[in-house]
C-alpha cells in the first residue's frame, strides 16, 4: 500500500455490549501508540477524536430481550455520517467500541462507495457471524445484529430504516466463526454470505480462501472494509474482550492476513472492536491490535526486496 491519509475515529460504544469496558477502547488504542505506528510507516494521521451521541430517550421492542435499542439507533444514525464524511478524506479507521458501531461504519462506507460507483465488500474477521435482527436475539446484546443491518435484512423497523447503500450478502466473507446461534444459522445460509468456520480454516488454512476473495474484489473494482473482532482472535493471545470463544486464530494467521491484505491494495477501512480494555493484562491485547493494523498497512519483518530467502 502507498502512503496513505489515515482518519482515526473513535467510537466509544457499549451499549451493544454485555458488560461494560469497551468504551474504554480508543483511548486504549491511543496509548497503545496506533497514531505513531502508522506514522513510522509512512502515513498521514488525522485524529478527529471520538464520535458522541446525545441521551436518547428509551425505545422499547416487543422482543424484550432487547438492551439499549435506543443507544443503538442514534450510535447507527450518527456512525454513518461519520464514516461516508471520513470516506471522503482518507482511509477511516474506527476504534472501538463494541461491534454494534459497524452497523453504522459500514452503512457509511457503501453509502461512499455507492456515490463513487463501485461495489463494496466486507471481510469479517469474528468469532461470532454478528446477524441477528432486533425480532431473533436472545441475548439482548446488539453487537450480535450488525451484519444483519448493514446488508438490509428485515427485522430493524421501524426503529432503523434499511441503509442507503446496503452491502449485497454475497459481498461479506466471514472467516473464524466458531460461535453461531440457530436463528443466525438459518439466516445466513439464506442470504447467501460466505462463511469460512474454524473448521475450514484448520483444513484448508487461511490463505486459499482469502486469496480467493480478494481475486473477486480486485477483479470487480470493489472496495473493501475489515472489520476485526477481538474474539477473532484466540483468548490466549487476546484476552480484553467479553465473549471470547476458546480456538481463534493464531498470532501467525491474524499477522498473515493482515500482510496479504496490506499486499493487495484493497483495504479501503477498518473497524477495530471488541477490546475491553479492563479486561486486559498490561496492555497485551491493545498492542496485539496495533501491530496487526501495522501489518495492515505495511509492517514487514524485512524489507521484501532485500529477502534473501
Ligand atoms: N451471538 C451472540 C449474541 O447474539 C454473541 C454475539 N457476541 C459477539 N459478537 N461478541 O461478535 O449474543
Ligand atoms: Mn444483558
Ligand atoms: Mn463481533
Ligand atoms: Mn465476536
Amino acid at each position: 500500500m502507498s502512503q496513505k491519509t489515515c482518519i482515526l475515529v473513535g467510537a466509544p460504544v457499549q451499549s451493544g455490549a454485555g458488560q461494560p469496558g469497551c468504551v474504554m477502547g480508543p483511548a486504549a488504542y491511543r496509548t497503545a501508540g496506533l497514531g505513531g505506528a502508522l506514522t513510522s510507516l509512512g502515513h498521514r494521521v488525522e485524529d478527529r477524536g471520538d464520535v458522541a451521541i446525545a441521551v436518547p430517550a428509551p425505545m422499547p421492542h416487543a422482543n424484550d430481550a432487547v438492551e439499549n435499542l435506543a443507544e443503538f439507533v442514534s450510535w447507527t444514525h450518527a456512525l454513518t455520517v461519520a464514516a461516508a464524511d471520513a470516506s471522503k478524506d482518507g482511509l477511516p479507521i474506527f476504534l472501538g467500541g463494541d461491534h454494534s458501531l459497524a452497523a453504522g461504519t459500514v452503512a457509511g462506507v457503501a453509502q461512499h462507495a455507492a456515490a463513487l460507483g463501485q461495489p463494496q465488500f466486507v471481510l469479517w474477521l469474528d468469532a461470532h457471524p454478528d446477524f441477528h435482527a432486533l425480532d431473533s436475539t436472545e441475548s439482548g446484546h446488539l453487537h450480535g445484529t450488525p451484519v444483519a443491518y448493514f446488508t438490509g435484512q428485515d427485522g430493524f423497523a421501524p426503529a432503523l430504516d434499511t441503509p442507503t447503500a446496503p452491502v449485497p450478502a454475497e459481498n461479506v466473507c466471514m472467516m473464524g466463526i466458531r460461535s453461531v446461534d440457530r436463528a443466525e444459522n438459518l439466516r445466513l445460509a439464506a442470504a447467501g454470505v460466505t462463511v469460512h468456520d474454524m473448521r475450514a480454516i484448520d483444513e484448508q488454512g487461511i490463505a486459499a480462501p482469502l486469496r480467493a476473495f480478494l481475486s473477486h474484489v480486485a477483479a470487480v473494482n470493489g472496495r473493501l472494509h475489515l472489520s476485526l473482532d477481538v474474539d477473532f482472535l484466540d483468548p490466549d493471545i487476546a484476552p480484553a474482550v467479553g465473549t471470547t470463544v476458546p480456538g481463534g486464530a493464531t498470532f501467525r494467521e491474524a499477522h498473515l492476513i493482515m500482510e496479504m491484505l496490506h499486499d493487495s491494495g484493497l483495504v479501503t477501512s477498518l473497524d477495530l472492536v471488541e477490546l475491553n480494555p479492563f479486561l486486559d493484562l498490561r496492555g497485551r491485547t491493545a498492542k496485539l491490535m496495533v501491530d496487526l493494523t501495522a501489518s495492515l498497512m505495511g509492517r514487514t519483518v524485512l524489507d521484501r526486496k532485500t529477502r534473501s530467502y
